[in-house]
């Protein structure tokens, strides 16, 4: 059990743009290659994969359902940018408990968006996954200090939900 309050994972899918894209021919579920990575906070990215669909099926086979999708714009549209945080237990679910992060980032400015656009200081909408139970709270500064807002429903503006002062905000957040 504790071994299991110790991982603190996040799921992040990166594109990176620049990139001259010369794949070796069977690189297509490399743990090790990819733009598409399921990434441990504490030790650095631990499976990576050159497809969507091969980390969507990885995920799936973990159980490791976001419940929490930020993004970059308003009105939660996934082109504009996305990014996933499942559960750091494997669960699609919080309990009741609200001292641990079921999933968390002390600090969005090491994530990227889908688009490979920097988290920080840029959230504007969100999605907690439906009848999850959970709550998501998002602080203006990082190690989940400063301000705090947030709430267990979803945010098509944060502007809306919290005022003007939170959209393109948050520089942490925690989901409990
Ligand atoms: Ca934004």
């Amino acid at each position: 059990m504790n071994a299991m309050k110790l991982w603190r994972t996040i799921v992040s899918m990166t594109v990176a743009a620049a990139a001259v894209l010369v794949l070796p021919a069977a690189a297509e579920a490399s743990a090790s290659t990819g733009d598409y990575c399921v990434q441990d906070l504490a030790g650095g990215p631990s499976a990576c994969f050159t497809t969507e669909r091969a980390l969507e099926s990885y995920q799936a086979e973990l159980s490791l359902s976001p419940l929490l999708t930020v993004y970059r714009n308003t009105g939660q549209l996934g082109a504009g940018g996305y990014l996933n945080f499942a559960s750091a237990y494997g669960r699609t679910y919080c309990d009741d408990a609200t001292n641990v992060n079921e999933a968390s980032s002390g600090a969005l400015s090491a994530l990227k968006f889908s688009t490979g656009q920097t988290v920080d200081l840029a959230i504007s909408s969100y999605v907690i996954a439906p009848n999850s139970g959970c709550v998501v709270v998002f602080f203006d500064q990082a190690s989940f200090n400063g301000n705090a807002a947030g709430w267990g429903g979803n945010c098509s503006a944060m502007a809306s939900c919290f005022g003007s002062y939170w959209d393109n905000r948050a520089r942490s957040l925690a989901v409990t």
